[in-house]
């Protein structure tokens, strides 16, 4: 299979990285320079028109939207360890339910508080104050959730990415990240993943690559 991913470093493409490694596949990727609004520039456009990052494409084929994303990668690779194995469809809609709360309900509220001013042509402090106080009340469901060590209990899977993605992006906007120390332990688990290591080095690298380059980031 021919992979590539189209990412931005510490964007939620990372999650999509994330799990490319986890289940190993060989890949190469592109860096869409969001800093210089690359996701609105024609050529990207006519790769994912929505403007987003990530897009995966295989053989080919475009594949858009994180959860769906995740998933394919999830049913191509069921032995990856993206998800603890189950035993059929309804046992399984609990992940799926998962990836669409991650993509659909956390990303935006998370957006909320890092991006405001994408959320509103006026001012900006409201749209973030409604968004912490909506993600205060989503981190102490992620933190009881969290009580046996990862989102599905002894083992790691991509959701344990999905939310660490959130509430460190919500952070980085101003988010109280350090009422939740059970958030603080998650984190340090999630990031000391090997496969996790290896976005960030990728990553890094991407961004070097790219200013040896010329790229202004
Ligand atoms: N619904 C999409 C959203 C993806 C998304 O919002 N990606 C952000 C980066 S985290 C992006 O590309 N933003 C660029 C923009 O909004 O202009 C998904 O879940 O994949």
């Amino acid at each position: 299979m021919e992979i590539t991913l189209y990412q931005f470093p510490a964007a939620c493409s990372r999650v999509t990285m994330n799990a490319l490694e986890e289940v190993g596949c060989d890949y190469s990727d592109v860096l869409v320079n969001m800093k210089a609004m690359g996701q609105t520039k024609p050529d990207y456009l006519a790769i994912n028109p929505k403007g987003k990052v990530p897009t995966l494409v295989i053989d080919g084929t475009i594949l858009t939207e994180n959860a769906a994303i995740l998933w394919t990668l999830h049913c191509l690779r069921p032995e990856g360890g993206l998800f603890p194995p189950t035993q059929g469809p309804l046992e399984d809609h609990q992940y799926r339910a998962d990836l669409a709360w991650c993509s659909g309900t956390m990303h935006p509220t998370v957006r909320q508080i890092r991006m405001p001013m994408k959320w509103t042509t006026g001012e900006t402090d409201g749209v973030r104050a409604h968004g912490i106080e909506t993600f205060l009340g989503d981190c102490e469901r992620i933190s009881q959730r969290l009580a046996g060590g990862w989102w599905y209990g002894t083992s790691w899977s991509i959701i344990d990415t999905y939310v660490y993605w959130g509430y460190s992006t919500a952070e980085k906007g101003g988010f109280p990240l350090d009422r939740f120390p059970a958030l603080a332990d998650h984190a340090a688990r999630v990031r000391a993943r090997p496969s996790f290591r290896r976005v960030i080095a990728r990553e890094q690298a991407s961004l070097d690559m790219a200013r040896i380059e010329g790229m202004v980031l």
